[in-house]
C-alpha cells in the first residue's frame, strides 16, 4: 500500500515545489509515494475551457463551477479506486500533527484545491469528505496548503528521512516544541553557544534539551503545554525540570540566560 495524492488543481505546475525538490522529491524517486494532477479545465464544457463563473447574488470575483470539478474528482476516483476528498480552506478544521500521522498511514487522498473566491457549495456538499485549514489566514488558492499537507505526510513515511534521523524525534512528536539548535562558530557576533552543548556529556545534553523544550512550550504555547500535561504522568525528571524552570523564572531569568 503506497501513499498516493491525486490533486485537483488549475495549477499542476506549482506541485514541482514538492515533487522536484528536497526530501519529498527523494521519497517520490524511491517510490515511497505517488501523485497525479487532475486539471478541471480538461472537463470544461465550452471552447474557452471555462471553469469559473460570476457569483449568484452578486459581488466581486468568480466562483469555481461544480461540473468540471466533479468530473475531475470522478476521474481521479476511477483511477485510484475511490478515496477521500479533502478540500483546503480557512473554514476547515486546523491541521494537526496527529491528523498528518493518520493520513500518512492511509492510501492517501484526493486533494481539492480551490481558486478565486472559492468553490460552488453544492460541489463541497456532494464530494468533499473533509475540510482542512492550516490556520486563520487567506491564501490565493488551496495549492500551497495541499503541498504543506503532502510534505508533512511524506516525511512521516519510513525511509523518507536521511541518516537515521527519525520523524519520531522531531518537534511535536512528544507533544512539545523543539529545543534550540546551534552550529559553528562557537561564538557568533559575541554570542556563545550554551556550554553544555560543547561538553560532550550526552546525558546532560539530553536533559538540557528536554528542559528547553518544556520551558519554551510552557512560555510560548501555554495551551499546547496544558494538553501535554493533561495527557501524561510526569516522570520524576520532568517534574524536577519543571520545578527548575519555575524557580528560574521567579528569579527573573529567562530562556536567554538559561543554561
Ligand atoms: C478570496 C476572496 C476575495 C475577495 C473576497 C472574499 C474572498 N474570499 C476568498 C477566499 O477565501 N478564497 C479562497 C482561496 C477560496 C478557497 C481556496 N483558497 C484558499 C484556501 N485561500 N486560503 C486557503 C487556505 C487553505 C488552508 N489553510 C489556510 C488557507
Amino acid at each position: 500500500m503506497t501513499l498516493r495524492f491525486d490533486v485537483v488543481t488549475l495549477f499542476p505546475e506549482m506541485f514541482a515545489a514538492v515533487t522536484g525538490a528536497g526530501i519529498s522529491r527523494r521519497a517520490l524517486e524511491r517510490g515511497l509515494w505517488q501523485w497525479s494532477a487532475w486539471n478541471p479545465r480538461d472537463w470544461a464544457e465550452n471552447a474557452y475551457r471555462t471553469v469559473d463563473d460570476r457569483p449568484f447574488g452578486g459581488g466581486p470575483g468568480m466562483v469555481m463551477m461544480a461540473g468540471p470539478l466533479e468530473k475531475a474528482i470522478a476521474a481521479a476516483k476511477a483511477e485510484r479506486g475511490g478515496g477521500r476528498v479533502i478540500y483546503f480552506s480557512p473554514q476547515g478544521r486546523t491541521l494537526t500533527h496527529g491528523r498528518v500521522c493518520e493520513l500518512a498511514a492511509t492510501e492517501g487522498a484526493i486533494l481539492l484545491c480551490g481558486r478565486y473566491e472559492g468553490v460552488d457549495e453544492r460541489l463541497i456538499g456532494r464530494c468533499v469528505d473533509e475540510e482542512i485549514s492550516l490556520g486563520d489566514f487567506v491564501l490565493s488558492g488551496g495549492e500551497l496548503a495541499a503541498m504543506a499537507l503532502i510534505d508533512a505526510c511524506v516525511r512521516q513515511l519510513p525511509g523518507a528521512l536521511n541518516d537515521g534521523a527519525s520523524a519520531v524525534e522531531e518537534s511535536f512528536v512528544a507533544g512539545l516544541l523543539d529545543c534550540p539548535h546551534y552550529t559553528r562558530p562557537e561564538v557568533y557576533e559575541n554570542l556563545a553557544v550554551p556550554e553544555v552543548l560543547l561538553s560532550g556529556h550526552h546525558e546532560k545534553i539530553r536533559r538540557w534539551r528536554l528542559k528547553m523544550s518544556l520551558a519554551r512550550t510552557r512560555e510560548r504555547r501555554p495551551e499546547l503545554f496544558a494538553d501535554w500535561l493533561a495527557h501524561r504522568t510526569l516522570s520524576a525528571e520532568e517534574a524536577q525540570l519543571l520545578r527548575e524552570i519555575e524557580t528560574e523564572e521567579l528569579c527573573g531569568r529567562n530562556e536567554k540566560s538559561m543554561s
